[in-house]
């Protein structure tokens, strides 16, 4: 395990695909955020990973992000027909992998060990290791009060202002036994949300400690480009926390874990503060439509990481 690469759903998992791409599976491990898990209609749904999963597997649904593509929607329409809850959308494919887990859950498997299941049956050969197999819910703090994640994001569609996070369970939390921190060359955030997705996974007791004595560089690539998050909340979140939403922000917010921090070129005049900052810099475009777009920020933050003392 030369890489451990954090990440939580859709924008961390495009450049997790570049990496799978660059760096060969008995060399890089995924750990992903499991905050966004909930139980829904009876199945543990664990969004980050299934999104992480599919999208390594080249199928995941290229419009949402989330989801396999060539879906159908008969098991929603069929719920609806129930009065069932059907905000929260399980494409026809995508239900077999709920059920599968549901049932391998059952039989006494961990979290980890169903998704390493998954992951061989969809010919996945990289490592895929949800932060801690504890349970772990993220909560949004909003007017009306605490939300759990999945209500803020899909059912109420982020638009409760938000106030703070806390994350359900965290303090018995462990960390994922199977990480390894000894004989890593690098660490590498994924642009993905840094407070309901990265957060949650630097969160559990331990994890902060075993980054720091894996002594190695710790790079993260920026969620926010221009003063934007490329998808989701992240930017939205900032300003209702009465941050700049910047990437000079994300940087100071990572400060005191990460060594390094990719730029994308819109942001290059930012290049001086976040050296302030203590940190390596690179400039990249880190806006990634294609998957060679994903596979060069991958090579480019690979090599970032042999650069930095
Ligand atoms: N996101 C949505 O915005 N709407 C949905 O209906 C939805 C369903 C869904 C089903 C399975 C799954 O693995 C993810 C799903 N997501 C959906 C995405 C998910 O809510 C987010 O990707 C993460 O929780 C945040 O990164």
């Amino acid at each position: 395990m030369k890489y451990l690469a954090f990440t939580g759903g859709v924008g961390g998992a495009k450049l997790a695909l570049g990496l799978s791409h660059v760096v060969s599976a008995d060399e890089l491990t995924f750990v992903v955020n499991t905050g966004d898990d909930f139980k829904h209609l009876g199945f543990h749904i664990s969004p980050d990973v299934d999104t992480l999963t599919y999208t390594l597997a080249g199928r995941s649904n290229q419009d949402t992000g989330w989801g396999t593509k060539n879906e159908s929607w008969h098991f929603m329409e069929a719920l609806e027909g129930l009065d069932e809850p059907t905000w929260f959308r399980l494409g026809d494919r995508d239900l077999a992998l709920h059920v599968y887990r549901r049932e391998r859950l059952a039989a006494g498997l961990t979290l980890t060990e169903t998704t390493g299941e998954i992951a061989a049956k969809l010919g996945i050969s990289h490592r895929i290791l949800p932060m801690t197999d504890d349970p772990v819910q993220t909560y949004v703090h909003t007017p009306k009060g605490p939300l759990a994640f999945q209500h803020y994001f899909v059912r109420d569609r982020c638009k409760p202002s938000v106030s703070g996070f806390e994350f359900r369970g965290i303090a018995d939390a462990r960390v994922n036994p199977v990480i390894n921190f000894d004989e890593l060359h690098g660490i590498i955030v994924c642009p993905s949300n840094p407070f309901v997705s990265v957060d949650p996974i630097f969160a559990i007791p331990g994890m902060k400690e075993g980054i720091r004595r894996s002594n190695v560089p710790v790079v993260a690539v920026s969620p926010i480009v221009g003063g934007a998050a490329i998808k989701g909340p992240t930017a939205k979140m900032m300003k209702e926390l009465n941050v700049p939403s910047t990437a000079l922000e994300v940087a100071r917010h990572y400060d005191n874990i990460i060594t390094g921090f990719v730029l994308d070129e819109a942001d290059r005049e930012a290049t001086k503060s976040v050296q302030g900052l203590g940190l390596s810099i690179d400039v990249q475009p880190t806006v990634m439509v294609t998957l060679d777009d994903r596979i060069a920020l991958a090579h480019a933050v690979v090599e970032f990481i042999g650069k930095i003392p």
